[in-house]
């Protein structure tokens, strides 16, 4: 839709007054030594402190040693594992895939993904999901699971993992994070933050290099990572890329000084899988655990263990940062393991086979036993998937009330993405093939599925019930055959899907990355078949991001359009709830429609000028997805935020209350020094393998491989290359910004508090996501950027009244001179709307106690 004249009313007048350009400064790479040490004194973390620097002060060298490092690819039944403390009676832990359920095991449930999530607006959902999910890998004895995803965000929309995140926008993946994490961890299960951070693409993603200025990383990358380190999240994962010239896992500016610094963050960092590169570097450069703990030559295999052991003898990696990466790691544990998850369950499956027996080191082929108890963690969790399913479903063009359907007389389904998959929903690993409907990506970021309800089933049911003509014609390239079955019915439901995943697999020549943006196996043109003939089609997408769909809104036969994104094992029923009106959809879509590729400006880079050196420069700034298209004036086919109902809604009494909160303080002080616990034993006898144990290869153990060995220095640089600052273990200044969990705690204060008036106008119940976006004014800033949203759940004719809080990091901006965010004085805008552009209600924001605006 064309931009409301009032919208541009509101830009011109920001435009107009816009004074200097903000043109993005980039800043040196800020000192990120020496490593920051966990302090314990952040909300949460006090009491889990205290347990793990007691645990910690009983714990040997090598114990030590053991619990940050993986014992191998394939090693033990989990993903990863690390190594135990048998003397304690503490087994390793067990870290597991991933975002949007449990990897490689059976009786598990195959949530709806992450993009599907943020598509309901819904803090609840979020939640519950979370929650549920914890619940299931609890009941594996999992400790760790390997998600929620904010990285990729989404800065260019064919990213093949962008689907296991939330949204390009970074508000509401922030949101999308923080609830997750709470509903995880609130079952005694770690969650883990990734990929940290500015893993935006498949291609390349192991060594290219990212360039990016502070700002951006700080008002984007960062921000959903702030959220979740407000929420507590026990573990952050580094991801394979570099940025600004060192890779993530090794690098002192995004790890020790943004997160560990800034963010105040009180966890483990872990490594992506084989993401870590050298011994020092990633110890120095603030890793806390090596996943999955092998990589590299004898007499280790590992950059760590062993090789660790010796770096602490040698005084490489002082002992405080040693014993810092394993109180981290316990307080994580104890953080999880409170109320009523003191316990802490065995595991009891194995991700490597789904025999019930098997070896217990798959890699070692060693210890034949049970490893399969294929225990049901289900419990009901079908509901609430099937609720998401729902709920998420993004209503994008509904024209002469073609929806809800009510007992058709006949309807025609169309499509291989309606259909069961010949196999079953799991035919191939890793969901590694398109066969059937879609409803999930590719890659480890997937589940098995319990079963898969098709749309074509679903439909079916429901047509016998209301004794509608139905009929299922699956082929996407019988193009006769669609047009003959769509002719017939009264409805005809066409499907269409694009999936993308991770790297590792490919499909029809894409490489985790989608090679473009329009439909697969001829979907368009069977869309097209569809509707020259039936003038109410109705077009159902399953789609891990936006796709090109200009030509369906125009299409006078294509009565509505239906996103259903990547539902879960509900897929088929959360489909018909919505076509049938079960429930009103709520979905707004998480991300920008563009008309071409080059609509969304950043681009993927698919071949690196100069392919040994991959590097990037990301030089759109802040502005991605919605942000960019209006900047560029290029209407999208939807919009960020926009979905429809099928009833209406009004808005009205816009009120703006100036918070009384003080004036923003800045950090300030000094650390206290860096502590150490128990004592290190040199004697060799203490650190060498015990008299008589049996080795098993290629495990990674702690031990040093012989009395003379220094081996260390010889996986990376050596120590002399580091700054002494990096094994400085004197107290340190805090950071300006930093102080509180995701930053100053000032920050979070609430500045002011808005609230309006929503009421339902039409026939029937439904929900409105109301959503509130700030125009922080000047050029360097978008248009708006989403700093709230609420669902709102409305009978007919009723109102109630949202209310949204504005917190100092909502109206300010980074400062990269000062190293500090700040409210600049540009006079701002706050619009209340139905999308990124829908404006329904809008306001100038007063400035704040004792600040004036000077000029837009
Ligand atoms: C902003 O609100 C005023 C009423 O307060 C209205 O006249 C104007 O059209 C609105 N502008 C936009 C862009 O919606
Ligand atoms: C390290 O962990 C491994 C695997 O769990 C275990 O076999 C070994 O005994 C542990 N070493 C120490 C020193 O506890
Ligand atoms: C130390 O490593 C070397 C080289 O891999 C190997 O030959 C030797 O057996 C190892 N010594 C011990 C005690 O493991
Ligand atoms: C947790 O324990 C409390 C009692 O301590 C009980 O009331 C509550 O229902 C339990 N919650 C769960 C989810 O089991
Ligand atoms: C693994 O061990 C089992 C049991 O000892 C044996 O039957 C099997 O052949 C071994 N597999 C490999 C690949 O060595
Ligand atoms: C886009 O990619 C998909 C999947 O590989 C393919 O089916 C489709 O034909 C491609 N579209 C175009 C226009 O090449
Ligand atoms: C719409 O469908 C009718 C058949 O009902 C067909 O005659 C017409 O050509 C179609 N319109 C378009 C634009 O394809
Ligand atoms: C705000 O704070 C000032 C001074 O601290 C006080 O006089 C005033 O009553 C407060 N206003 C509100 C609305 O709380
Ligand atoms: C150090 O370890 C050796 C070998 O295990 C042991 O004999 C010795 O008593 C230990 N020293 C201390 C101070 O604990
Ligand atoms: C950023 O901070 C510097 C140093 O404090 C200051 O001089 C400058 O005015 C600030 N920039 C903006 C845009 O506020
Ligand atoms: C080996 C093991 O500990 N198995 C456990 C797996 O989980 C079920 C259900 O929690 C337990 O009953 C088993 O003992
Ligand atoms: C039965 C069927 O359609 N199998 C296909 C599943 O997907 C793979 C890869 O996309 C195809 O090669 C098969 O033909």
């Amino acid at each position: 839709m064309a931009p409301s004249p009032a919208r541009l009313l509101l830009l011109v007048a920001a435009l107009a007054a816009a004074t200097a350009t903000g043109s993005v400064v980039n800043t040196p790479f800020p000192a990120g030594y020496p490593s920051p040490w966990g302090s314990g004194a952040s909300e949460g973390w006090e009491d889990a402190y205290a347990q793990a620097r007691e645990f910690v002060g009983k714990l040997t060298l090598v114990e030590k040693v053991n619990l940050t490092t993986g014992t191998g690819w394939e090693a033990d039944v989990c993903v990863g594992m690390t190594g135990s403390v048998p003397r304690l009676g503490f087994r390793g832990f067990c870290l597991q895939d991933g975002p949007l359920g449990i990897r490689y095991t059976d009786h598990n449930s195959a949530f709806p993904a992450g993009v599907n999530v943020a598509a309901t607006f819904s803090r609840d959902l979020m939640r519950r999901r979370g929650q549920a999910m914890g619940e299931e890998f609890r009941g594996k004895g999992i400790d760790v699971q390997l998600g929620p995803v904010a990285g990729p965000l989404g800065r260019v929309p064919q990213g093949g993992r962008n689907w296991e995140g939330f949204s390009p926008d970074p508000y509401l993946t922030g949101v999308a994070m923080a609830e997750t994490i709470q509903g995880i961890q609130s079952r005694g299960v770690i969650a883990c933050a990734k990929h940290y951070i500015l893993n935006e693409q498949e291609h390349y993603r192991g060594n290219v290099n990212v360039k990016i200025d502070d700002r951006t990383m700080h008002e984007l990358y960062l921000w959903p990572f702030a959220d979740a380190v407000r929420a507590g999240v026990g573990s952050v994962m580094c991801s394979y890329n570099k940025v600004n010239g060192e890779f993530a896992c090794e690098n002192e500016w995004s790890n020790n000084y943004l997160l560990k610094n800034e963010l105040n963050f009180q966890g483990f960092v872990m490594s992506d899988w084989g993401a870590q590169k050298t011994t020092l570097g990633s110890a120095l450069g603030g890793l806390d655990m090596a996943m999955p703990g092998d990589g590299t030559g004898p007499p280790y295999f590992s950059f760590w263990g062993g090789a660790l052991t010796e770096a602490v003898l040698a005084g490489k990696v002082p002992e405080w940062r040693l014993d810092d990466m394993v109180v981290r790691i316990m307080a994580a544990h104890f953080k999880v393991h409170t109320g009523n998850y003191t316990s802490r369950p065995d595991i009891n499956f194995s991700a490597w086979t789904k025999q019930a027996t098997g070896p217990l080191h798959p890699s070692s082929n060693h210890t034949f036993t049970v490893v399969n108890e294929f225990v049901d963690v289900q419990a009901d969790h079908a509901n609430l998937i099937r609720e998401i399913g729902a709920k998420s479903i993004v209503l994008l063009k509904n024209e002469n009330k073609a929806l809800p359907l009510n007992k058709p007389k006949s309807i025609a389904v169309i499509g291989d993405d309606a259909q069961d998959i010949p196999g079953g929903p799991n035919a191939c690993p890793e969901r590694g093939c398109v066969n059937g409907t879609l409803a999930m990506g590719y890659g480890s970021g997937t589940a098995e599925f319990p079963y898969l309800i098709s749309p074509a089933t679903a439909l079916r049911l429901q047509a016998s019930s209301d004794r509608t003509a139905f009929t299922n014609t699956p082929s996407n390239w019988d193009l006769d055959a669609a047009r003959a079955a769509a002719s017939k019915a009264s409805v005809a439901i066409v499907f269409a899907m694009a999936t993308s995943g991770e790297n590792f697999v490919v499909i029809d020549g894409n490489a985790g990355d989608r090679n473009n943006l329009t439909l697969w196996n001829g979907g368009d043109d069977l869309i097209k078949a569809v509707a020259s003939v039936n003038p109410n089609t109705i077009v159902v997408l399953h789609t891990v991001g936006p796709v090109i769909i200009d030509y369906a809104q125009e299409h006078p036969n294509i009565t509505a359009i239906i996103w259903a994104g990547l539902p879960g094992q509900e897929s088929g029923n959360a489909l018909v709830d919505v076509l049938y009106g079960k429930i009103n959809p709520q979905g707004r879509s998480p991300f920008t429609w563009g008309k071409s590729v080059a609509d969304y400006g950043a681009q993927l880079m698919f071949k690196a000028p100069n392919p040994a050196v991959p590097e990037q420069t990301f030089d759109e700034g802040v502005f991605i997805d919605y942000r960019y298209f209006d900047k560029a004036a290029v209407e999208p086919t939807y919009w960020f935020g926009f979905g429809l109902s099928y009833t209406t809604f009004e808005y009205a009494g816009l009120k703006i209350a100036v918070s009384n909160a003080s004036s923003s303080s800045s950090a300030s002080g000094l650390t206290a020094p860096a502590p150490t616990y128990g004592t290190v034993n040199t004697s060799a006898a203490a650190n060498l393998f015990p008299a008589g144990f049996q080795k098993i290869f290629p495990y990674v153990y702690p031990w040093l491989n012989d009395s003379s060995a220094n081996v260390a220095t010889g996986t990376g640089p050596n120590i002399s290359s580091f700054p002494a600052a990096a094994r400085n273990g004197s107290a340190q200044p805090v950071l300006p910004a930093g102080g509180g969990a995701g930053g100053n705690p000032g920050l979070y204060d609430v500045l002011y508090t808005i609230s309006a008036t929503i009421k339902n106008t039409g026939e029937v119940a439904g929900t409105e996501i109301p959503q509130l976006y700030v125009q922080l004014g000047g050029e360097e800033n978008p248009f708006g950027v989403l700093r709230g949203f609420d669902e709102i759940a409305l009978a007919p004719g009723e109102a109630k009244t949202v209310t949204f809080e504005l917190t100092r990091r909502d109206v300010s901006n980074w400062n990269s001179t000062s190293g500090n965010w700040e409210i600049s004085t540009r006079e701002k805008f706050v619009f209340i709307g139905s999308s990124a552009t829908m404006i329904r209600l809008n306001s100038t924001l007063p400035a704040p106690a004792g600040m004036t605006w000077a000029g837009a």
